[in-house]
């Protein structure tokens, strides 16, 4: 539980004097007598290790030395006949580093014990049990004067933003726990190639990879798989997988492992039938290209903001190429004809959750890559079937100004406003070359940035065109 105890020492050196209070995931109801698998919440995980549900956690933080204590459920031979084996208190201080252990039915009344004389709280106020359960205890253990009961002179603080600044940079151990659910998504992916066949179901391949991914140890899914065949890679979120794969077609996979809480998130889009057409080739072609772009610049030089600029640049220019477009690329960027087709962003940071933690904005800037920091690369071309005739507003689009405009103006204004200006804007019609429609392609890559050079995570798992048809065939 070294990873947790190095955590619990680094917001300890952040927040100095006080006290962090945690409140670990519940047992989901699904249907009668069955619940969802439990998965814990990704910060309790971070600073606890914990694995069991229905468990609280204070942080007593003095001089920068961190106190654990726990709220665990008991140990119950009768319940652990039913629902599986228990730490117990116990194994929470001998295994998980607690200073003390308690019921977790203990916690409203030991709470008020724990804090007395801490003034600076950290918590999650968005947690239910914040609101019912912290808040009142606050008022009691941090009183306002000795009248107690209603006011507390405890000074709240928001836990988010620290947490989020200490997951953002990966240590040693976590990049391992990361690399490994890399390492587990890669060789899912090429089980999913080698089986792909005409005919076949996106389930069936869905259930080759994740096979896979258990076979070689992953305890689940970092996220819903998403097995898109044909026009359905033209749907970013596709996850119902129970469409006949098609002679001829694409298929995009975006699906990854989760292992030891980690999830990596890797794309492929590849040809069904083993060989990419002329028209899939051109499109693939792009958007290797601007990933491999993307890829290169995750150096410390730069910030998310440069990489989604540049895949942008390097997209539009390739719409130009493919004449999906009516301008040239200088237009096509200002007046974000690029969205059409390239409609989310580049990357986005990579760890506990698949979308994990972290700003990309240090003070309202945006802020550069550092050492530790994970982020994915995933530009796309989608060029969607519902849309052989696209109607293009000739109005320049500059974000910049827009999200100025929005501060200035409140979103509800900005927003009313520029769905007046797209309104009223000329626009030009264009026809999108009919061999292109229903290709939907994206390559997603997971890249860790070190003092140096970018580093590809999932490096191994290959991207070319020549390879891929290699396995596929
Ligand atoms: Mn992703």
């Amino acid at each position: 539980m070294n990873l947790s105890k190095k955590a619990r020492e680094r917001i300890a050196k952040t927040i100095k004097n006080g006290a962090v209070l945690l409140h670990g995931n519940k047992t989901i109801y699904r249907n009668n007598d069955a619940n969802y698998p439990f998965r814990q919440f990704s910060d309790f995980h971070y600073l606890t290790e914990w694995p069991e549900p229905d468990a609280h956690a204070v942080i007593l933080v003095n001089d920068s030395m961190p106190e654990l204590h726990m709220f665990v459920l008991d140990k119950n031979e009768e319940m652990e006949t039913w629902d599986g084996k228990r730490i117990g208190q116990q194994g929470a201080v001998d295994l998980y580093g607690a200073k003390n252990a308690y019921s977790n039915t203990q916690y409203k009344s030991e709470l008020i014990n724990l804090l007395k004389g801490y003034t600076d709280i950290y918590c999650d106020y968005s947690s239910s049990s914040f609101q019912e359960i912290d808040q009142r205890v606050l008022n009691l253990a941090v009183p306002y004067d000795q009248r107690g009961g209603n006011f507390s002179k405890a000074n709240l603080h928001s836990l988010q933003p620290i947490l989020s600044e200490l997951r953002l940079i990966k240590q040693e151990g976590e990049l391992e726990l990361l690399q490994k659910a890399c390492d587990i998504s890669i060789e899912g992916h090429l089980a999913a190639m080698k089986f792909t066949k005409p005919g076949a179901y996106e389930y069936q391949v869905a259930a080759e990879m994740e096979k896979t991914f258990y076979h070689l140890g992953a305890e689940r899914l970092g996220y819903n798989s998403i097995v898109a065949g044909g026009d359905n890679s033209c749907i970013l979120h596709y996850a119902t997988n129970r469409e006949e794969l098609e002679d001829g077609k694409l298929l995009l996979i975006d699906a990854a492992a989760e292992y030891g809480m980690y999830s990596s998130d890797i794309t492929r889009t590849f040809p069904i039938n083993g060989k990419y057409t002329p028209e899939q080739k051109a499109v693939y072609s792009e958007v290797l290209k601007a990933q491999n772009l993307g890829i290169e610049m995750v150096t410390t030089q730069n910030t998310m903001q440069d990489v989604h600029k540049e895949t942008i640049a390097s997209i539009a220019e390739s719409l130009v190429n493919l004449e999906l477009v009516p301008n040239n690329t200088e237009d096509t960027i200002s007046m974000m004809h690029y969205f059409q087709f390239f409609m989310h962003g580049t990357g986005h940071w990579l760890g506990l959750d698949v979308h994990d933690a972290g700003s990309n904005e240090l003070n309202n800037e945006p802020r550069k890559f550092a050492p530790g920091m994970v982020t994915t690369i995933e530009p796309g071309i989608y060029i969607r079937p519902s849309k052989p005739v696209i109607k293009f507003p000739l109005l320049e689009r500059d974000p910049e100004k827009i999200k100025v405009r929005r501060k200035e103006m409140g979103m509800e204004a900005a927003t009313r406003l520029e769905q007046k200006e797209m309104r009223e804007a000329k626009t030009v019609e264009h026809k999108i070359p009919e061999s292109l429609l229903g290709i939907g392609v994206r390559i997603e890559d997971n890249i860790l940035c070190t003092e140096n050079k970018s580093v590809n995570l999932t490096e191994a798992l290959p991207r070319s065109i020549d390879e891929i048809e290699n396995i596929c065939s």
